[in-house]
């Protein structure tokens, strides 16, 4: 019998780009069920009564929520290109840069632009020099190394939503001049194509930010 496989998804969600980006590395179809997120639906409350958030995977009825545990989940399950490590030290060390993406970096750099002052700015700046300086350290063009694994896909937030949310914020720090690493990783990320089809419209985004900041055309 075919898997069933359906994912819970929301457009413009870093999370759910993360999970479709998985899917793609293991060349799994599936169907993409749009969520409402101000009007949840019943099967996603039902799927993810603790959080109430996308992504949600459901595989075979098996509903499983949280997006790093969902590309863990899906690289057990699949075979195909592998997205954590062999190695159980070096698997643990792409552990550790996710949780550093969700707990420290990625909450630094969603309140930019949300507060202009120059402290926030700062702050982001230091957490995204802490990712230029592992990348100057591994010498590789991803933080998986020479392909792309799990950090790049948690860190998709940095290499695609960031600098449309500096245009709409109208700041600028995200520079290839203060990260040449990181822009350049960043680049290559976007570029490659199992990325890139996982990634929504950034027109859509840059109208979403523009909205949420509260800019006028
Ligand atoms: N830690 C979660 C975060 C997921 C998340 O924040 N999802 C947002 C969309 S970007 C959501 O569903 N928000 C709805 C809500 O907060 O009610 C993950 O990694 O999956």
């Amino acid at each position: 019998m075919a898997d069933e496989v359906k994912l819970y998804g929301a457009m413009g969600s870093p999370f759910v780009c993360r999970v479709k980006i998985a899917l793609n590395m293991k060349g799994i179809k599936y169907e993409n069920l749009e969520e409402d997120i101000f009007n949840k639906s019943a099967d996603l409350l039902k799927y993810n009564p603790i959080h109430k958030k996308v992504p949600v995977l459901l595989h075979n009825g098996n509903p499983i929520s949280e997006s790093l545990v969902i590309i863990e989940y899906i690289d057990d399950v699949w075979k195909g290109i592998p997205i954590l490590p062999q190695d159980s030290y070096e698997r643990s060390i792409a552990r550790f840069w996710a949780k550093f993406l969700d707990d420290k970096c990625i909450p630094a750099l969603r309140v930019v632009g949300t507060n202009g002052d120059e402290k926030v700015v700062a702050e982001a700046c230091e957490q995204l020099q802490i990712l230029e300086n592992e990348l100057k350290v591994k010498g590789t063009k991803f933080f998986g190394g020479d392909n792309i694994g799990l950090v790049d896909i948690a860190a998709v937030f940095i290499a695609y939503w960031l600098g449309i949310r500096e245009e709409a914020a109208g700041v600028k720090f995200f520079t290839e001049d203060k990260f040449p690493k990181l822009t350049k990783w960043a680049d290559d990320f976007v570029n490659s194509q199992l990325v890139n089809n996982a990634l929504p419209p950034r027109e859509s985004m840059l109208a979403f930010y523009n909205k949420m900041f509260g800019n006028v055309n």
